[in-house]
């Protein structure tokens, strides 16, 4: 079962949280086969904004960033499933929402590259989701269960 276990971190952002979106996403990834194993709601302060938004630092659009992504609660996540930060990211779209295929989160519920609705880990950024998933949660965090679908899911399991 083991390629079934590869989690990756997601975040609704504050846009998404206000225009009531947390609901959707969530149904998306569950409806996806893929499974909740940690959520929390918060309000993310500076430090964490510059920790996880670090790559971004010399970039003109960072203290843009820093400002929105604490403006207001999000709603952090950990998803599990074979494949999963790949194709969560897939399931999220480009990075700017006006570029996004219909179908994807940023494409169905985004306009504006300042405000795309969610984020997730990079899958083209080696251990990007294990690096986000410890910024945001303590291992006690994360439930470790079995997930019943999981047979209907995948052939395999
Ligand atoms: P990603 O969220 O698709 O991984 P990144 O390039 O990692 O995209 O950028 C992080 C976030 O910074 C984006 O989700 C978006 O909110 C914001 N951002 C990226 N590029 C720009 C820009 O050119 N102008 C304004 N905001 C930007
Ligand atoms: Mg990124």
């Amino acid at each position: 079962m083991s390629h079934h276990d590869e989690r990756t971190f997601v975040m609704v952002k504050p846009d998404g949280v206000q225009r009531g979106l947390i609901g959707e996403v969530v149904s998306r990834f569950e409806d996806r086969g893929l499974k909740l194993v940690g959520g929390k709601f918060m309000q993310i302060d500076e430090d964490l904004a510059h920790d996880h938004y670090g790559e971004h630092e010399d970039k003109p659009f960072f203290d843009g960033l820093v400002e929105f992504i604490t403006s207001g609660p999000v709603f952090a996540m950990v998803w599990e499933g074979a494949d999963a930060t790949r194709q969560v990211r897939a399931m999220v779209g480009e990075t700017d929402p006006a570029e996004s295929a219909p179908g994807t989160i940023r494409g169905d519920f985004g306009l504006d590259l300042g405000h795309n609705v969610i984020h997730a880990s990079d899958h083209e950024d080696e251990g990007a989701n294990e690096r986000e998933i410890d910024l945001f949660f303590d291992e006690d965090e994360l439930v470790d269960y079995g997930l019943d679908t999981a047979a209907w899911v995948y052939e395999d399991e």
